[in-house]
């Protein structure tokens, strides 16, 4: 196929633009920082943590906005995960989220972004029989009157 000189320069144009467009998109990741395991456009409006010391959650109520990530810290001395608590009944959705087990100082984060209720447990060694429970509620607040 033979193309018009006017052709040629709208395909060198096109070609341009997406190098262009290729280098602004490796520019933009190289600013975006590195720790953020999130999608673009889901960046956390604030930051939470919750920390595992004594075979507990602290604090084991968390009442968030959509959209904040909360960090996972154990600072006990021995391993702890934190795992979704479904539903007991059998056959019910599996849990929204797992974190691998965390050894002393290690951390974990999960992004939520769906208002609802997550119980959260430890299944190490059965800590939640052993009271290592708790709640993270995710609600829009973003009207609520603080409590004075
Ligand atoms: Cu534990």
């Amino acid at each position: 196929m033979l193309l018009t000189p006017l052709a040629r320069l709208v395909t060198m144009a096109a070609i341009v633009v997406v190098l262009f467009a290729g280098f602004l998109d490796a520019d933009q990741s190289l600013q975006r920082p590195a720790e953020t395991a999130v999608a673009p456009g889901a960046e956390p409006v604030e930051t939470v943590t919750v920390v595992m010391r004594n075979l507990r959650y602290v604090p084991d109520v968390v009442r968030i906005r959509p959209g904040t990530m909360v960090v996972f810290a154990n600072e006990d001395d021995r391993p702890h995960n934190v795992v979704h608590g479904s539903s007991p009944k059998v056959g019910t959705q599996p849990g929204l989220f797992e974190s691998p087990i965390l050894q002393p100082g290690e951390e974990w984060s999960f992004l939520f972004t769906e208002p609802g209720e997550y119980s959260i447990l430890c299944t190490v060694s059965a800590h939640q029989l052993m009271g290592m429970v708790g709640t993270i509620i995710v609600e829009d607040i973003a009207g609520r009157v603080e409590d004075s």
